[in-house]
């Protein structure tokens, strides 16, 4: 068992490619409209197909689904419209002979409301779960901190006549990590599917876990988006020096990674930073904390070289040599990755491209490898509570969580009833079935993609140069003796490189490469990664 990163033998999840399966709009086998466990069953052969080695899982519990799963009603069970405990562990079986482990989300900084330890803390203050939740006394909101969603982030409960704290929807009461017994119950949770096969944990906000003991207000953040935005929505208004990254989480963070480690299990922590700078993240990365973080900087970065190789730059920068970054190309919450950077499937294939020539762990949502666009869906069709609260200055998440798109037929191969969120009026054409024998579509791409990482030490583990941006839109640098060049613009690029037309290619954008013995031409949107000359 090995869990200890080294340079020569690099750890599984240093060497995974991860693809976030959002389970509600996989795939759908009983016609309910929702995806369930089965149906994620019947497409592993597609997914080992594609060269991913992971599957992180968006929450399967029980459920009211305010927040779609994000608010958890029992960690030990499965929500009923995805299947049971059972299923799940079929698909961890059949997943490991396919090649592919599972990771769950672990969303621990809060509950459901409709969670037998809230409906207990409200019942019997004086009881075992009494101190499960942050609740204080008051005529008014013990503090000034705004919820994520929207609003205050303190609920009166009448029944207990206190207020509880809620960093997120008001049904998702955040849980007291300064309890003991509130680390035992969850790290007891996360042994109870670590014994039964699970690979590990994707965290949600897990930065939010350990507050301020005091709960003192949050400073007024000063700068223009701060000033405007925190009229209508408080907690942009807010410097979030108390609500979250308390040095406390280093503890937490420690008792969760033994209990991995003891498994040979991965903990990947989402981090929340509203000024999506993320840099913050790298401090709970470490040998006795989180074996990975997210950073969504490339993410939320303009289509360019300079804020691409800012954002390449920081996360690496900041995680130090020894440290292993993640590439986060899009996920459940922002808008799909191909609409955000101009609706252009060449720019989704150069994406591509960089997330698997990065040294890291890539991160792949599901439909992206299709290039699926981001849905728009029409007022009353929004799920999302942010959404709804929030519209129409945002739409809210529903628009990346459309239905996978399979085929062509109605329901797109997702569901033959009526999905829980519209499908993609684009699926007739952007499709699984369209791109699967395509070897110029995107999916087919994808597959080339990882298995270049898979295939060339250098892709997966070599060490990674200084991020250039010598010329133009292009961004170039070295992984051991591999050379990356990446023209994010439309304009063509030339660079010197002696016998260029000698050097093996690793992975290629286009078909056929302009290069000659003096250098490379790079055309509009291509990616190059080139070997070293042979001896
Ligand atoms: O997300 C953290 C989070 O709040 C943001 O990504 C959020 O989606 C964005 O600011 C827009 O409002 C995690 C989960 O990924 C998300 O789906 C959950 O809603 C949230 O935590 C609460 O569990």
């Amino acid at each position: 068992m090995t869990t200890t990163p080294s340079a020569s033998q690099p750890s599984w999840w240093q060497q995974a490619a991860v693809y976030q399966v959002y389970l509600r709009s996989f795939q759908d086998t009983d016609g309910d409209g929702i995806g369930d466990l089965e149906g994620l069953r019947r497409r592993l052969p597609y997914l080992a197909g594609l060269g991913v080695d992971t599957l992180w899982l968006s929450p399967v519990h029980p459920s009211p689904d305010v927040d779609f799963g994000y608010d958890v009603a029992d960690y030990t069970a499965v929500h009923p419209a995805f299947g049971g405990v059972a299923d799940l562990e079929r698909v961890v079986t059949e997943a490991r002979a396919a090649g592919l482990r599972v990771i769950l989300d672990g969303v621990f900084n809060h509950t459901s409301d409709q969670h037998p330890w809230f409906q207990q803390s409200v019942s019997d203050p004086d009881g075992p779960f009494g101190d499960f939740y942050l609740w204080r006394d008051g005529d008014r909101p013990p503090n000034n901190w705004g919820s994520t969603f929207g609003g205050p982030a303190w609920r009166h409960v009448p029944e207990r006549g206190q207020w509880v704290l809620h960093s997120f929807a008001p049904e998702q009461p955040d849980l007291n990590w300064r309890s003991p017994a509130v680390v035992e119950a969850v790290l007891d949770s996360m042994r109870f599917w670590l014994e039964r096969g699970v690979s590990g944990f994707r965290l949600d906000v897990f930065n939010c876990y350990l507050k301020d003991p005091g709960l003192r207000d949050n400073p007024r953040r000063k700068d223009l988006i701060g000033l405007l935005g925190g009229l209508a929505y408080r907690f942009i208004g807010q410097e979030h020096v108390y609500d979250r990254d308390h040095p406390d989480l280093a503890a937490v963070l420690g008792r969760m990674r033994a209990l991995a480690d003891t498994h040979d299990a991965v903990l990947v922590g989402e981090t929340l930073d509203e000024r999506l700078t993320y840099d913050n993240a790298a401090q709970w990365v470490g040998p006795d904390r989180l074996h990975l973080a997210f950073h969504f900087r490339l993410l939320h970065s303009r289509w360019g070289a300079r804020p691409f190789a800012e954002a390449i730059r920081s996360w690496t920068e900041s995680l130090g040599p020894d440290g292993w970054p993640t590439w986060v190309l899009s996920n459940h919450d922002f808008p799909r990755a191909a609409t955000r950077w101009g609706g252009r499937d060449d720019r989704a294939r150069l994406a591509a491209f960089l997330a698997c020539t990065l040294r890291g762990t890539p991160f792949l949502y599901q439909g992206d490898e299709l290039g699926m666009r981001e849905g728009r869906l029409e007022r009353a069709e929004i799920v999302d509570p942010p959404g709804r609260r929030f519209w129409p200055f945002y739409r809210g998440r529903d628009g990346a969580r459309t239905p996978m798109q399979w085929e062509a037929g109605p329901g797109a191969g997702f569901t033959t009833g009526t999905p829980w969120l519209p499908v993609h009026p684009d699926h007739v054409t952007r499709n699984v079935a369209a791109q699967q024998d395509d070897s110029r579509s995107l999916l087919c791409f994808w597959r080339r993609a990882l298995a270049a990482r898979r295939s060339c030490p250098d892709l997966l583990h070599g060490v990674q140069g200084t991020v250039e941006t010598p010329d133009g839109e292009l961004v170039r640098f070295r992984r051991g003796d591999t050379d990356i060049l990446v023209n994010l613009g439309d304009a063509p690029v030339r660079l010197r490189m002696p016998r260029a037309d000698e050097r093996p290619v690793r992975l290629a954008t286009h078909g056929r490469l302009d290069r000659t013995v003096e250098g490379v031409r790079l055309r509009t949107c291509e990616g190059l990664a080139l070997g070293p000359l042979p001896a």
